[in-house]
């Protein structure tokens, strides 16, 4: 069991090296001229690439007809995630019916730009359809096992990392006492990765939370349960950090924080960043953050949840690199710094 973890993880990872490079024959040539004629790649994209890692953004289709939106994204990025399309209600809205119309579009619109796609999320205690909260015990498990079926199983091959489970934690390192964790039990997230890694083998397989910006009570709690995970064998090849953000966040445990859980022996991904605040400051947590996935080996790259402050969940923070009229930020600059 435990070696077929290793041959999973390991095929997982040559498989997202390789598509790294297939994706990025632009990264590729900034590169080269990076070699040759000492100038940084100006993209985030094409320079995370330059390190093996991608720089991707939060997408919601509907967007995808404004010009501003798609150029941007097809400029600057090389990763999407859905920003919804892919929760369970809005790929199973009732039982045993799938949609994957939204998904599907963002994979397909990755695909034909050279951009790999993480998934979001297969489990999750908020954006369940409404059909799903009044079930209990063993009919829930089913539900649960038969969505991880349908929607990863659908997506096999198209998928670089899945945010397994999505925010099981409270901040003091407890379970979330979610319908979940009422019904199912302790085992219920363990269940979820078996589920995954059958459902899309290659796949790496994310854990993914917020408020594990530090080394805190919740980000230990979930180092202590991928500690076990990897003992036991348990399908776990990454961990997620969320990172939503604001100036005067206290960062000075950040990296380290990665660091161990890299020593672990998974993979890091920072999957949500955004940063509420403006400016210098703003620009400085974005830079932190870039640095310390680019000084872990493990971090495989960054996601931003968002191109644009005019569509971001905080849009009133303008948290994004982007502005309303898709002019870079001080914050894209400092980023794009530090990736090269
Ligand atoms: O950005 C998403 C927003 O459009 C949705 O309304 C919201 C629904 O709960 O989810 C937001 O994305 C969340 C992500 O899926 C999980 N981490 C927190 C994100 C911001 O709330």
């Amino acid at each position: 069991m435990f070696n077929d973890h290793l041959a999973r993880g390991a095929r997982g990872r040559v498989r997202a090296a390789f598509a790294t490079a297939a994706a990025a024959g632009l990264a590729v040539a900034a590169a080269l001229t990076f070699t040759n004629n000492a100038q940084a790649a100006d993209t985030l994209g094409a320079s995370a690439a330059e390190s093996g890692r991608y720089f991707g953004a939060a997408v919601v289709p509907n967007h995808l007809g404004e010009s501003g939106y798609v150029d941007t994204l097809n400029a600057e990025f090389n990763s999407i995630v859905a920003e919804n399309v892919m929760k369970w209600d809005a790929t199973e809205p009732n039982r045993g019916q799938f949609n994957f119309s939204g998904g599907d579009q963002l994979v397909a619109h990755a695909q034909a730009n050279g951009m790999e796609v993480r998934g979001h999320t297969l489990v999750w205690h908020a954006q369940q359809p409404g059909w799903v909260q009044g079930l209990t015990g063993d009919d829930l498990r089913q539900a649960m096992l038969d969505h991880i079926a349908g929607v990863a199983g659908h997506y096999a091959g198209d998928i670089s990392s899945w945010d397994v489970v999505n925010e099981a934690f409270e901040w003091d390192g407890s379970r979330r006492q979610s319908n979940l964790q009422q019904q199912l039990g302790d085992g219920w997230i363990e269940e979820a990765f078996w589920a995954a890694d059958q459902a899309d083998p290659n796949a790496k397989l994310c854990y993914n939370d917020y408020g594990t910006d530090a080394i805190n009570a919740k980000s230990t709690a979930i180092y202590d349960m991928v500690a076990d995970f990897l003992a036991r064998g348990v399908p776990i090849d990454c961990v997620g950090f969320q990172s939503h953000l604001s100036t005067g966040a206290d960062l000075s445990t950040y990296q380290a924080n990665l660091q161990r859980f890299a020593d672990l022996g998974v993979d890091v991904e920072i999957t949500e960043l955004d940063v509420g605040g403006s400016g210098s400051a703003q620009a400085e947590v974005y830079r932190t953050v870039t640095e310390a996935c680019m000084a872990v080996d493990r971090c495989t790259g960054i996601t931003v949840w968002g191109i644009t402050d005019k569509y971001s969940w905080r849009s009133d923070e303008t948290p994004l690199l982007f502005d309303g009229d898709y002019q870079k930020k001080e914050a894209y600059s400092a980023v794009l710094a530090a990736l090269n």
